[in-house]
């Protein structure tokens, strides 16, 4: 067994045996209660689900097994780059363990070992036209990836329960170590007249997804590294984490499962915001004719976006309550790099401005911005200025957390998930009686 597996199976045993005992002691223990708002407000904050990799506060922002982004930058393996490797990041979800250099290495060679798309993928992609949304060229990449999945066949030929984390495990390797070239393969297809490039067996997951899309400059592979590890997770509760979560649940292999949450991660309140932003940036730079507004320029067009009744892209949250430490580790990544690129300049003059707009409409809880509004400005950049792929990046790094979860979920035993749901009859029934 690899060295990753043997040790997640040690660790889920033990967890297993604890969650069981604890639940034959505590099982009936309320831990929340629900009101009428939030069963017709998107069930915020609920706590309902367990989701083992990461966990939100509103106030702090994301932690990883305890460790938030800044102590993650500075604990996790960095290989031969300057940003910590999401390779140790997945080991860190999977383990609750930091991993060593040897180990992240050991994953980064596991992984390209696995790498290995059966033409019929590509065929798949290559069967839609070229103006179709990156988000549904690599949803149905990975649905014509499943054909590969060790789950769905293990269970067609009957395996016992006991073994459903251990395919889970190899299925999400698998799906990891492939979409990368996957992925590649559309934004090569899509916006670079279809040149492929080979992946370079010498580098890093992160680095050599940056290879495959054409950018081999280091400070971009620098970027890709930081990337993929800050999108990774954000507890359950959010839509493509809360999906996968759903979709498993029914016993649908983690193929089926991330396909499903990519569709999640396409709506533009959630994923696709950081294809909006930066859309919306370009459009307010081509309105007033200048990369480099002054503040005024930008509160004006703020209003103006209000005012049609749209939404500030990559501002505001369902949970968070500050400004996103991911937008944060973008910000210092750019301060280091970048600092004098005018759409860089921009989105901090964004952040100046704008959290006070939002404030002053009274209704929105969170007016801080979120991971979605910087990461645009990174790419753009480095050259890569084809927003309509931006989602799809974000896709990537989220199969490590959602993946990793899926690993946990299966390892625990959890069951078809099947909450209960209302008609508004009987909930005014319900008040009729109370
Ligand atoms: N610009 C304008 N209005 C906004 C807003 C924004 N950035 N954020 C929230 N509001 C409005 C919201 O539409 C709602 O208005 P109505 O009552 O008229 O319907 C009101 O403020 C209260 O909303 P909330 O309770 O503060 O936020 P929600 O929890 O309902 O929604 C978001 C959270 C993220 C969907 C919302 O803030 C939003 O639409 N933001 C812009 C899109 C975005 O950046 N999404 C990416 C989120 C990101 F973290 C991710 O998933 N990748």
């Amino acid at each position: 067994m690899d060295p990753l597996k043997a040790k997640f199976k040690e660790k889920a045993a033990a967890l297993a045996a604890e969650v069981k005992s604890m639940l034959k002691e505590h099982g009936e223990k309320v831990i929340d209660q629900v009101t009428l708002s939030q069963a017709y407000g998107g069930m915020r904050d609920i706590k309902s689900m367990i989701w083992e990799t990461s966990l939100l506060d509103a106030q702090e922002g994301i932690r990883f097994r305890g460790y938030s982004i800044p102590e993650l930058s500075e604990k996790l393996p960095k290989g031969r780059g300057k940003e910590p490797l999401p390779e140790g990041l997945f080991w860190l979800m999977l383990t609750d363990e930091i991993p060593t250099e040897e180990e992240t290495l050991w994953l980064t060679n596991e992984w390209e070992k696995r790498r290995n798309v059966p033409s019929h993928v590509y065929a798949a992609i290559d069967a839609l036209p070229k103006e179709t949304h990156a988000m549904t060229m690599f949803t149905v990449g990975i649905m014509a990836l499943q054909t590969e999945s060790i789950f769905a066949k293990r269970y067609e030929e009957g395996m016992p329960k006991s073994e459903y984390w251990d395919v889970t495990y190899e299925d999400s390797m698998n799906l990891i170590a492939n979409l990368p070239p996957v992925a590649a393969y559309i934004y090569r297809r899509k916006f670079k007249d279809g040149q492929r490039i080979e992946p370079n067996t010498r580098l890093d997951w992160a680095s050599n997804f940056a290879h495959m899309l054409g950018y081999d400059d280091a400070d971009f592979k620098n970027l890709m590294r930081l990337y993929m590890t800050i999108h990774a997770d954000h507890e359950g509760g959010n839509a493509s984490a809360h999906t996968t979560h759903l979709v498993g649940s029914t016993l649908s292999d983690p193929y089926l499962s991330f396909a499903a949450a990519m569709n999640a991660l396409a709506g533009p309140l959630h994923g696709l915001a950081n294809q909006e932003v930066i859309k919306w940036i370009f459009e307010m730079v081509d309105n007033l004719g200048t990369t480099q507004p002054t503040d005024e320029q930008i509160v004006e067009y703020v209003k103006k976006t209000l005012s049609e009744g749209r939404v500030v892209p990559g501002y505001g949250h369902a949970v968070l309550r500050q400004p996103d430490p991911r937008f944060t580790a973008q910000k210092v990544f750019a301060e280091q790099y970048c600092q004098n690129d005018d759409i860089v300049k921009i989105v901090w003059q964004i952040f100046n401005t704008v959290p006070p707009i939002l404030q002053s409409l009274g209704k929105i809880k969170n007016p801080w911005p979120n991971v979605d509004a910087h990461s645009g400005a990174l790419l753009v950049h480095y050259g890569m200025k084809e927003y309509g792929f931006y989602t799809v990046l974000f896709g990537v790094s989220r199969a490590l957390g959602v993946l990793a979860a899926q690993c946990w979920s299966r390892a625990l035993g959890f069951p078809l998930e099947r909450p209960k749901s209302l008609t508004t009859e009987l909930v005014k029934e319900m008040l009729a009686n109370t």
